[in-house]
């Protein structure tokens, strides 16, 4: 019998106020990557594939918001474009070219400062209505959090901006708001509390690259299991985590498991890999299964170096299927935009029709 599981959308229309123009990419000025288009194709896609319910969000409010971030943080990023404006920027987005590394730990008030201190790479390019597009966003995860809390099996939240590389108070690779991490710890607050000790969550991030937000938001905690697999720090973004030795801290030693791959990874090694990695997670017995699911380990992203076909991406919905827990897929990365569609449509399609044993 095949179950038919059918996957319910949330997406926001307000995405598209985000929309920087340009990028530095290999020290030139390109067309920014994660561009408004990405998320009308995977939504285009959604509705030819037909069957999926596809809602708008309800503004939820802050709360959910400040259980993962820190509110210095949010404020600034609530005021960051104006700011930038009015301390003579460009109208072109607001970027930091001053970073707050290492050592170097002053916080003064200006703009431009600001932005060096709360950001960690020259990637988020704030403009006038990126903070609106980021806050639905994440609104956009915790109502597909909240149908799961409900009842629904599955959903799918397509959120753009993304949000796997923000910390709670860092901005970083496209990311703004942890959306992920955000929709885990609202799963976590809203679920009734558990006999046998408390509700657990796993984070499973299949982007490209590894999720360094999310990895250090839990960091130390052992009710949310992160699992990682990405490209190999040592040569990929975001270069500075993501190594398998990093495995958490305190309490939540043996909560973060990282998994770096080679170059060229393809079809058949990757979803091996996948599938010890969904071993550990059904030993961890989670309540709630959130998968940060970028497709830029496709073999024609132009930031990828993965050689993953579209048929991996139906075999990878199989396999999450497989698990047979709530799940809540959140859109990350994916930038071969001819094949972003279906390659999202396809993760659904295979989780959707896993035929039960
Ligand atoms: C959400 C997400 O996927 N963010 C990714 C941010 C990556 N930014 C750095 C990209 C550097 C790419 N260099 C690769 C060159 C391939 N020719
Ligand atoms: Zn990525």
């Amino acid at each position: 019998m095949i179950i038919v599981r059918r996957v319910i959308i949330y997406h926001s229309s307000t995405h598209q106020l985000h929309a920087p123009v340009h990028e530095f990419f290999e020290g030139a000025l390109i067309p920014y990557q994660e561009s408004p288009t990405r998320a009308n194709i995977v939504l285009t896609a959604l509705r030819e594939a037909g069957g999926h319910e596809i809602r708008l969000p309800t503004d939820h409010g802050w709360e959910p918001i400040r259980a993962i971030h820190d509110s210095a943080y949010l404020d600034w990023f609530k005021s960051a474009y104006p700011a930038w404006l009015a301390a003579g920027g460009s109208t072109s987005g607001a970027v930091a070219d001053t970073f707050a590394v290492r050592q170097l730990k002053r916080r003064p008030n200006h703009p431009k400062a600001a932005l060096g201190y709360y950001a960690l790479d020259a990637t988020t390019v704030i403009t006038d209505g990126t903070f609106q597009a980021a806050y639905d966003s994440a609104q956009v995860a915790i109502c597909a959090a909240e149908a799961l809390s409900q009842g629904s099996r599955s959903a799918f939240a397509l959120c753009r901006p993304p949000g796997h590389h923000a910390h709670a108070d860092l901005c970083g690779g496209y990311c703004f708001l942890n959306n992920a991490a955000i929709a885990a710890q609202w799963l976590i607050d809203h679920s009734t509390a558990e006999p046998s000790g408390p509700v657990r969550a796993v984070i499973l991030d299949v982007d490209f690259h590894h999720g360094n937000g999310t990895q250090d938001i839990f960091y130390r905690r052992s009710d949310v299991l992160f699992v990682s697999i990405h490209a190999d720090p040592d040569r990929q973004y975001p270069y500075f985590s993501g190594g398998a030795a990093e495995v958490g801290e305190g309490e939540g030693v043996g909560a973060t498991i990282n998994i770096p791959l080679p170059a060229r990874i393809n079809d058949h090694a990757y979803l091996t890999i996948l599938d010890q990695a969904c071993d550990r997670i059904s030993d961890y017995r989670p309540n709630w299964l959130v998968v940060s699911l970028g497709v830029d380990t496709f073999e024609g992203d132009p930031l990828g170096d993965f050689a993953l076909t579209n048929e991996a991406y139906t075999l990878i919905g199989r396999s999450l299927a497989e698990l047979n827990l709530s799940t809540l897929f959140v859109m990350e990365g994916g930038y071969a935009i001819a094949q972003l569609g279906q390659n999202i449509t396809s993760v659904l399609g295979g989780f959707e029709s896993f035929k039960a044993t």
